[in-house]
Order: structure tokens, then C-alpha cells, then sequence
């Protein structure tokens, strides 16, 4: 009997004498929520954050928004344990002032026990998240080639960039790169548009190249850029083309078509992309008057396999890739002239680029829009037109 009475009062105190001090007062703590952004965000703090305060016992909830210091400050919270959780909609402006880039995004933080013992004045620091803003982005292509000391014509050292333009580390991993089939322009007098203009769904690609992995085994930081160069070599050297604008040794990855006859060689220091489907001849070659390009994910059997419409039916098909799995677009044409020859619907690249001459080592690079806390942000309208620039010489992983 007398030690069931003590119990109950252990537990009534448990309940309510343990939130008041020994003169019956209600002991509470001032407890401040502080909201974080992402560390690639332009600002540290968040303002207008919804934060909930859950009180893990009682299911007690108390809400409140974060003021312009990121600061949500609840008075009287009794001690316990809560779960703290914030949500914070940016809109695409917001985004766009945060980020660099212009799309809605919603961010979220929980902290799942939050101990208020006493009488404190205590601060929470709420890391908010969110799914990443942007993404990959081809960010050079250098297609040009150069010519060598003697005039001749030299294409090996071609290269495309690919860019992490989000705000979050990105995989990869069966990332898919892929040129698409046509002409660039009137390289001669019967050159024509390619057949496959007609469907604005689709790019239809000649060859494809997938970073290898299982999904997280090639992770690309905001702000960092990949290499996938035609031959990952030093160009310069005097065996290749000395007057070659580019060492591609330090390539993330190489295109290495693997033949009979060891036509392409395979750089050992350079990893090579797997090759998915191959049209071309020895190499990966760029049409030196201008590719168009597409990087997407997808899994190859899936994708259709469509003749080409008047090709004569030894011609390989070409490979159906559809607009919804396109991550990046990018399309260079011959000239200013020929528009009429886009290959990549205008949904995912309303425009285009070009050079002045093939073999001149002029390159194409995307613009930067802004730059939040040392981190590039790329202009990414889905136009070439707009988005890249032309520049005298490649800068592989430069500016
Ligand atoms: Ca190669
Ligand atoms: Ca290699």
C-alpha cells in the first residue's frame, strides 16, 4: 500500500510538479527555431519558414514562422521532448535569387528530439532541404578541331563538358550522351534537313555513350564539371598536333571505340564511356560543322530503333530518344543561316549556335549567369542561341 502511494507520487510529479519549481510556478523554457538554407544557397538564413513544434508526449503542437533573422521564437514551452519540422515554398523568383536558377522548389527540415529541460533559453539550428534546383548542363563543346603545323585537318582532340548547374551534388552514374543525326547546314549543295524534323517529340541520335556505375558511384558537385574527350590525351603533343589547343589527359572519361583493326587507341590513364551504339567510324567524331548534342538517362532497350526515312535499308537505324528523359540540349549549325536544319525540337533548344570556320580551334561555351557563394550558375534558357557563346580557344574546366 504505501509503496503504491509513493509511486503515484513519482508519477504525478513525472506529469506536473517536475514543469513547476518548488513554489508551484510553471517552469517553461524560450525556445528559438533557426532555419537554414542549403550552404549553396545566397543566403545562410530562411525567413518566412513554417516551423512546427510537436511535443513528442502529449502530441501538443505550437507553430510559427521564422522572422527575417530565420528565427521562430516559441515562449512558455514546457520541458520534454519535441520533434521539430519546418517547410519553407520558394517561388521560382525566389528560387531564382537563392539559387541562380528560376524554379519553384519546396524545402524541408526536421530535427526528431529536441530536449527542453528547466528553464533555458535555447536556440535549434533546422537544416532545411530540398530536392536540388537546376541540374546537368553541357557546358562546353569544342568541336571544331585544329590544324596541324602543316595545314592538315586534326579532330581527335574534341571534347564536351558536362556541368552540375543544381544546388546539390548529382550521380552520373548510366548518365547517356548521344549526337543527333543530320546535317548541320548546306555543306554541299544537296544537303538536306534532317527527315526527322517532322516529329518535335524526339531526338533521333547516331551514337550514344553511358558513364558507367550502379547509381551512386560518380557523385558531380555543385559547381563541377566532367570531361568526356574524343581521345583523353595531350593533344599537344609533338606525335599528335603540336598546335592542337588542348591537353585532354586529365579527361574524366574518353570515347574509346574499340575495333579490330585498334583504329581509336585506348588512353589507359583516361576511364572509357561505354558505348551503347555507334554509327560513326573510327571515333567519336563531332561534325566539325556542328553537332547537336542531348545527355539523358534512359534505359537503352527501352528506345526505339527507327530507319532513317529514305536510307537505303543496309543504313543503321538511328535511336529514338524521347523529350521527357533529355536532361540538356545543345545544337550548333553550320552557319547563321541554317536554321533549317535543327535537329533538336524547339521545346528543348529553341535556338542555336555557330563558329566561323571549321578547324580554327574555336570552341562554344556556355554563359554564366550569376555567381552565389563562388558557385557558377550557367545561363540555362533552352536556347543555344542565347545561352552559349562563341570563344577564340576551348577552355576545358576553365571560364
Ligand atoms: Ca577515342
Ligand atoms: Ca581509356
Amino acid at each position: 500500500m504505501k509503496k503504491s502511494f509513493v509511486l503515484l507520487i513519482m508519477i504525478v510529479c513525472v506529469f506536473t510538479s517536475c514543469r513547476k519549481n518548488r513554489f508551484g510556478v510553471l517552469v517553461t523554457s524560450i525556445v528559438t527555431i533557426q532555419a537554414k538554407y542549403p550552404t549553396t544557397y545566397s543566403q545562410p538564413l530562411s525567413s518566412g519558414a513554417n516551423i512546427t513544434l510537436t511535443n513528442i508526449t502529449d502530441g501538443s503542437i505550437k507553430t510559427a514562422t521564422t522572422n527575417s533573422d530565420g528565427n521562430a521564437i516559441f515562449s512558455d514551452v514546457l520541458p520534454g521532448s519535441y520533434t521539430i519540422s519546418a517547410n519553407k515554398n520558394l517561388s521560382a523568383a525566389e528560387a531564382l535569387a537563392l539559387t541562380g536558377i528560376s524554379s519553384a522548389v519546396t524545402l524541408n527540415g526536421v530535427q526528431n528530439t529536441a530536449t527542453v529541460v528547466g528553464s533555458q533559453n535555447i536556440t535549434f539550428q533546422l537544416q532545411l532541404q530540398g530536392s536540388a534546383v537546376g541540374g546537368l548542363v553541357i557546358k562546353e563543346v569544342y568541336y571544331t578541331g585544329s590544324r596541324t603545323p602543316s595545314g592538315g585537318t586534326y579532330f581527335s582532340d574534341q571534347f564536351v563538358e558536362i556541368y552540375n548547374n543544381s544546388t546539390d551534388t548529382t550521380f552520373l552514374d548510366s548518365l547517356c550522351i548521344a549526337d543527333a543525326f543530320g546535317n548541320a547546314g548546306l555543306i554541299n549543295a544537296t544537303s538536306l534537313p534532317t527527315p526527322f524534323n517532322t516529329d518535335n517529340t524526339s531526338v533521333y541520335v547516331s551514337s550514344i555513350w553511358q558513364i558507367p556505375g550502379t547509381g551512386r558511384d560518380y557523385p558531380l558537385a555543385p559547381g563541377k564539371s566532367i570531361i568526356i574527350a574524343q581521345d583523353g590525351v595531350n593533344h599537344k603533343d609533338p606525335t599528335l598536333n603540336p598546335s592542337s589547343p588542348v591537353d585532354l589527359s586529365n579527361a574524366e572519361w574518353e570515347t574509346f571505340n574499340q575495333r579490330s583493326d585498334n583504329r581509336d587507341a585506348d588512353a589507359p590513364a583516361v576511364p572509357n564511356v561505354t558505348r551503347l551504339y555507334f554509327t560513326g567510324g573510327f571515333d567519336w567524331l563531332l561534325p566539325v560543322f556542328g553537332p547537336s548534342i542531348i545527355i539523358y538517362k534512359a534505359n537503352f532497350a527501352s528506345l526505339q530503333q527507327v530507319a532513317i526515312p529514305g536510307a537505303t535499308p543496309t543504313t543503321a537505324p538511328r535511336i529514338k530518344v524521347p523529350n521527357n528523359v533529355i536532361i540538356d540540349a545543345f545544337e550548333a549549325l553550320k552557319d547563321g543561316s541554317s536554321g533549317n536544319f535543327k535537329r533538336i525540337p524547339i521545346a528543348l533548344d529553341a535556338g542555336f549556335i555557330f563558329v566561323d570556320d571549321t578547324y580554327n580551334k574555336q570552341s562554344v561555351r556556355r554563359k554564366t549567369a550569376t555567381t552565389i557563394n563562388g558557385r557558377r550558375v550557367l545561363q540555362d534558357s533552352n536556347n543555344s542561341t542565347a545561352d552559349f557563346a562563341k570563344i577564340a580557344l576551348p577552355t576545358p574546366k576553365g571560364f
